[in-house]
């Protein structure tokens, strides 16, 4: 098939998953156009069957707003027509779908057919979607899309719920590469020291938690440091925290108040996270809201329970007690208290680790996901073929 791919390129859920998305389906032998602002992050630009076609917005003195949409919609159609596309998979419904439907409009009035698939990631439904400036138009760009589909059960109730969308969702989660995503111990060995030390004949080992995200509210990044805090003081731990955002500062100051700057590793945004992740015990992702949480399924598939929030599709992730432990929003005390005790039971955390894992390969693995894209594909494609007639 020859798929145009259409995300925000920079760091988050959606343009990750996209992208991921894209290099497995190149992996298989379609053929993969990326039509974005800038080239995804996670791609080098070099990998067989992906093309990459820039959308540039011209500026003038009279726009006060560059028209990106409008940009979009003319880059889509122009390489839809050029390259025979045989559709359209946009990611995060805002602005996206709406310029994938003028794209197809635009090549129907020339007599081609591009259907367009819209996925549903979370905060384009959850938060920017129901902003009354922005939800009429996403309603209606869902409603046209000639297939849906939303990364999680949760997901799919609450958009035809908030959105009274009544055409059919497809549910397919978030998926992972597993043999990328995995454990290796040599490599565990040779990188941890840098970030946590190792048991000597009178001190234990440090503990070493993770967080992961884009430090924006919905993630509750002071939770993490006030969970980490606690820990902290109860045993010997560090931190390392990936990513970057609004909140970063606020997470700095709240270190400074409870003097555990030196042991937190602010990262920042980084390219290998596959490489981090599998350093750690523990994560922490006490979000206001995760559709699916990715992040989570990352740190699980490199053997990293994670200590999460009971929100959204996260249920549908993590099973509470077996392969993480699951909380309510902003209940601090718990969290803490959980993590300290997990941390000082070897033998359940190493259980909990082999849960998540095992989870992960058995149910999230990018080899049993893809071919769902896959077929969701082909059946929107075939429904959406022109009727011939004799
Ligand atoms: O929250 C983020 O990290 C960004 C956001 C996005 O769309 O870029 O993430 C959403 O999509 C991810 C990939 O599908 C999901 O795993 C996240 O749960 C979801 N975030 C929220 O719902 C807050």
């Amino acid at each position: 098939m020859k798929i145009g791919i259409t995300c925000y390129p920079t760091y988050g859920g959606s343009g990750v998953v996209a992208t991921e998305l894209g290099i497995e389906l190149a992996d298989r032998g379609h053929q993969v156009h990326f039509i974005t602002s800038s080239q995804p992050f996670r791609l080098t630009g070099r990998e067989a069957n992906i093309h990459f076609h820039e959308v540039s917005v011209s500026t003038y003195p009279l726009f006060e707003y560059p028209p990106y949409d409008l940009a979009l919609a003319t880059r889509m159609a122009e390489v839809a027509e050029f390259y025979s596309l045989d559709l359209l998979h946009v990611h995060y419904a805002i602005p996206h779908s709406v310029s994938a439907l003028l794209a197809r409009q635009m090549l129907a009035a020339r007599g081609r057919t591009l259907p367009f698939i819209t996925t549903l990631h979370g905060t384009d439904i959850t938060l920017v979607g129901l902003d009354r400036s922005y939800l009429p138009i996403t309603r209606f760009a869902i409603e046209q899309s000639d297939g849906v589909t939303a990364i999680s059960n949760h997901l799919r109730d609450h958009t035809r719920e908030a959105f009274e969308v009544t055409s059919e969702i497809e549910v397919i989660h978030n998926f992972v590469n597993c043999d990328v995503y995995v454990r290796k111990p040599d490599l565990v060995a040779a990188m941890r020291p840098q970030f946590a030390t190792s048991a000597t004949a009178t001190e234990p080992q440090e503990r070493l938690l993770v967080h992961l995200s884009n430090f924006r509210p919905v993630k509750r990044v002071q939770d993490v440091i006030e969970v980490f805090a606690r820990v902290a003081r109860a045993l010997p731990a560090r931190l390392m925290l990936i990513g970057d955002g609004p909140d970063r500062s606020a997470a700095e100051q709240l270190a400074l108040h409870h003097n555990v700057q030196d042991r937190i590793h602010f990262l920042g945004k980084q390219d290998n996270v596959n490489e981090l992740l599998p350093l750690a015990d523990l994560m922490l992702m006490p979000s206001q809201m995760e559709s699916f949480g990715l992040a989570a399924l990352e740190a699980m598939a490199c053997s990293v329970p994670a200590i999460a929030t009971r929100v959204g599709g996260v249920p549908e992730l993590i099973d509470d007690q077996a392969n993480g432990l699951l909380f309510d929003v902003g209940d601090i005390e718990s969290m803490s208290t959980a993590a300290i005790t997990l941390l000082r039971d070897e033998p359940r955390l190493k259980a909990m680790s082999v849960a998540a894992r095992k989870t992960a390969q058995d149910r999230f693995c990018a080899s049993r996901i893809i071919p769902h894209y896959e077929s969701y594909y082909n059946r929107v494609i075939a429904r959406t073929q022109p009727t011939t007639s004799r």
